[in-house]
């Protein structure tokens, strides 16, 4: 069977839903391939804050409503070294906020919701998936629909927003993609209790038996995050081991014991970073995932996920609407801008926080650095102004 459309996506994460969303906007045709079923995308656990402007651009897409409804928009957050508790007031320093409590599946639902309404085909349960012909005027999707039939989709660009595992950065000729990696000497547990938070902000410890932090996804629910061995497997950690080591860590100056509670859920995050270069060849574009990682201690991934669609949309709208490629052509080294920049912010407060037993000179390397961020209006505003969200390049184009 053989379709045409004007961009073909593979992957509906928020990078393949938001891209097919802001194109819709724009009246250009998408198709949507996906390789797992709806359930699954819209209840993965990811994500948990959204930056500012990723806030502002789903607002312009159409998407806040229910955000600014559930969302719980947060001034600021806490820092915890040394049993002292040093709150950062994010608004003060920056005049912006970050949101929470409107975490990366509510994000995923929204916009299935909105390709609901376009009437725009996303095809879910996908395999076999083959990207060809990107360096052509008319690049093919071929792959095997949820009933085994094999399908084909000519398109004028393709969009890889298949995250990191996915097939479409393969398809960028080896001799003409460099990547860039690094991977942490640890790994993050992460929970989610049924066990009402003790702040309403973020809590991020540092401590000598390893790195903490507080978040949340309601009201009621727990989402935190203990540093582990980068070998360590969930089986090792108890609810009990859990909750002991926790609140071992987050013990600082007058504050209050974590509530406890039963814990719903245990998954291992890797923590690495990694970055391919470049993120177009021919008629293919990487976005999101795909096309790097970020360790997710400053919250980066999803967020520039959708800086990356700010630019990749900004790209494609101005080529249907005028018929110039110069926006297009500039994706890659825009975007990467950016990347980067989060890259150097998520490494330099992964290294902050967590600890790297048996290093005694870099452990009074990274005390030091603690005490000059809580002591320097500038340093605390500079981290604000990266934790917040660097502005997107991409232009709204409704
Ligand atoms: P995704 O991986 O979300 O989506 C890719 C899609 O492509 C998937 O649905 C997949 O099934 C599909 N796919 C793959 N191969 C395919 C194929 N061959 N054919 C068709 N479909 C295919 N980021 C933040 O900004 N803030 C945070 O607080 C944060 N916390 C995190 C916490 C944890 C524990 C983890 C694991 C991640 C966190 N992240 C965070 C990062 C995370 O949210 C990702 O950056 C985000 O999902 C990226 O979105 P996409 O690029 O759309 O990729
Ligand atoms: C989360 O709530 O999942 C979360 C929040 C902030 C981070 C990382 C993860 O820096």
């Amino acid at each position: 069977m053989r379709s045409t459309t004007q961009v073909a996506i593979v992957g509906a994460g928020p990078a393949g839903l938001l891209l097919g969303r802001l194109l819709r906007l724009s009246g250009i045709d998408t198709v949507i391939l996906e390789a797992r079923d709806r359930h699954y995308i819209e209840h993965r656990l990811r994500a948990g804050l959204l930056e500012q402007p990723t806030v502002d651009l789903l607002d312009a897409a159409g998407l806040g409503e229910r955000l600014h409804r559930e969302g719980k928009f947060h001034d600021g957050f806490e820092l915890r070294f040394g049993g002292r508790r040093t709150r950062v007031d994010m608004r003060e320093l920056t005049g912006r906020a970050i949101t929470i409590l409107y975490p990366q599946t509510e994000v995923v639902k929204d916009l299935l919701a909105a390709r609901d309404r376009s009437g725009d085909p996303i095809h879910f349960e996908v395999s076999e998936v083959v990207v060809d012909g990107i360096e052509g005027d008319r690049p093919v999707l071929r792959y095997r629909d949820a009933a085994g039939t094999a399908q084909e989709i000519a398109a004028d660009f393709i969009a890889g927003c298949d995250g990191s595992h996915g097939v479409c950065r393969p398809a960028i000729p080896r001799h003409l993609a460099k990547t860039f990696a690094r991977d942490y000497p640890f790994a993050w547990l992460g929970i989610l209790a049924d066990a009402p938070p003790i702040s309403r902000e973020l809590i991020y410890a540092h401590h000598a038996h390893g790195f903490s932090m507080h978040s949340m996804r309601s009201d009621t629910v727990s989402r935190l995050y203990l540093q582990i061995a980068p070998d360590d497997v969930v089986e090792n950690w108890s609810d009990d081991r859990i909750w002991a080591e926790l609140q071992l860590r987050m013990a600082s100056e007058g504050s209050a014991r974590l509530n406890e509670g039963p814990i719903l859920h245990k998954s291992i995050t890797p923590m690495r970073s990694f970055v391919t270069e470049p993120l177009q060849h021919g008629r293919l574009f990487l976005a999101g995932d795909a096309a790097h990682i970020v360790p997710p201690t400053a919250a980066k991934g999803l967020n520039l996920a959708v800086a990356d669609i700010s630019v990749l949309s900004d790209g494609l709208i101005t080529f249907y609407k005028t018929g110039s490629r110069a926006v297009l052509d500039g994706y890659s080294d825009l975007a990467l801008q950016r990347i980067w920049r989060a890259q150097e912010f998520s490494r330099w407060m992964t290294e902050l926080l967590h600890h790297v037993p048996g290093q005694g000179f870099d452990e009074r390397l990274q005390r030091a650095r603690l005490e000059s961020l809580v002591a320097s209006r500038a340093a605390l505003t500079t981290f604000c102004e990266n934790y917040t969200g660097l502005p997107f390049a991409g232009r709204i184009h409704h």
